[in-house]
């Protein structure tokens, strides 16, 4: 009898074949886009929720939470945890995979990390594409968690269709975050660590940020106004209301807007793999470095050498272009 194809494997539900399908996502496998094609077209039914904040802030403890939550709501729920700055792939979330392994024993919950190095080309591509999997694979949610709120993580955060920033009083808390224009990619901002002292003040600070923000003209007055959110996932309180939120914001965005946030990521998405793959093409199969090395060593400013590889295909891009009008 004829072994069943990963993509009946992951419409099975086998967690394993949604696993192999990431690696190829990761290592821009060509066998990733040909596993989607042959799945076909379906409708996004997931729902992608980002979650960013600086190290230590309680991100992890937060999705763990939020997964249990979704569970008893009979969701289910894939876990990707991106980590753009890591060089170490694999296991560099593995304190991350150890806490959540309650979760793992739930065949209604995947969890899988990535770090930079674990991806060919972008970690950002190789995260849309992990989602898509997940998608494809039919959980309801996806929780997209990242350390830190550099440009790196927000590339990978804005994938998602709410953006979650958590915070919590202490080191580094709300000003810096104000600083790091957090208000401006935040959904539902998250303030962490209710037990401690000071999460009051930092989140009364954050809605006035947010006040002044919403009043100053900086969004249209039928924009979104990020709420504040204060819990504690290290004591599960009040991680219904953070789901609340994520509802609220997703009946919100129903409708006209979402597609249109879609098909802008898409768009995002499209550009940033044929990027990727001009990128190999060029400098791996065409051998584009080494020409470029061998014209520097001949004593050619930078930008001739920019000109002579540039107009070598744009070039061969117009004489082709003149033979087929
Ligand atoms: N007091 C208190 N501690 C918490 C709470 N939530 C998480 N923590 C603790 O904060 C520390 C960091 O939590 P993580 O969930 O690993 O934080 P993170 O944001 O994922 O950290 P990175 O992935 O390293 O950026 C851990 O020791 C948690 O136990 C909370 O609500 N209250
Ligand atoms: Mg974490």
């Amino acid at each position: 009898m004829a072994q069943p194809s990963l993509s009946q494997r992951l419409v099975q539900g086998e967690k394993a074949a949604l696993a192999r399908l990431i690696s190829w996502a990761e290592n821009g496998d060509a066998r990733f886009a040909e596993t989607l094609r042959e799945l076909g077209p379906r409708a996004s039914k997931s729902w992608r929720t980002g979650i960013t904040g600086p190290p230590g802030a309680g991100k992890s403890t937060l999705v763990n939470e939020l997964a249990r939550e979704l569970r008893t709501h009979a969701r289910t729920v894939g876990i990707l945890a991106v980590d753009p700055s890591s060089p170490f792939s694999g296991g560099a979330l593995l304190g991350d995979r150890i806490r959540m392994e309650e979760r793992t024993v739930d065949p209604g919950v995947f969890i899988r990390s990535m770090a930079s190095r674990g991806a060919h080309g972008g970690i950002a591509r190789a995260a849309v594409d992990a989602c898509d999997a997940i998608e494809a694979a039919g959980y309801d949610e996806i929780l997209l968690e990242t350390v830190g709120v550099g440009q790196a993580e927000y590339d990978v955060v804005s994938a998602a269709d709410t953006v979650l920033v958590v915070l919590c009083p202490g080191a580094g808390d709300g000003i810096q975050a104000m600083k790091a224009g957090i208000l401006e990619v935040a959904d539902v901002l998250v303030v962490n660590k209710a037990d401690l002292a000071g999460a009051d003040r930092l989140a009364t600070d954050l809605e006035e940020a947010v006040h002044i923000r919403a009043t100053g003209g900086a969004r249209d007055p039928q924009g979104w106004a990020a709420p504040v959110v204060t819990c504690s996932a290290g004591t599960g309180k009040d991680i219904d209301e953070v789901l609340r939120q994520i509802e609220k914001h997703r009946s919100w965005l129903a409708g006209e807007r979402l597609e249109r946030a879609r098909r802008e990521k898409r768009l995002r998405h499209v550009r940033r793999t044929v990027e990727e793959q001009l990128a190999q093409e060029l400098w791996e199969r065409r051998g584009w470095n080494e020409k470029a090395s061998a014209l520097l060593e001949s004593g050619r400013a930078p930008y001739d050498v920019v000109e002579t590889l540039v107009s070598s295909i744009l070039g061969a891009a117009k004489r082709d272009g003149v033979k087929s009008a």
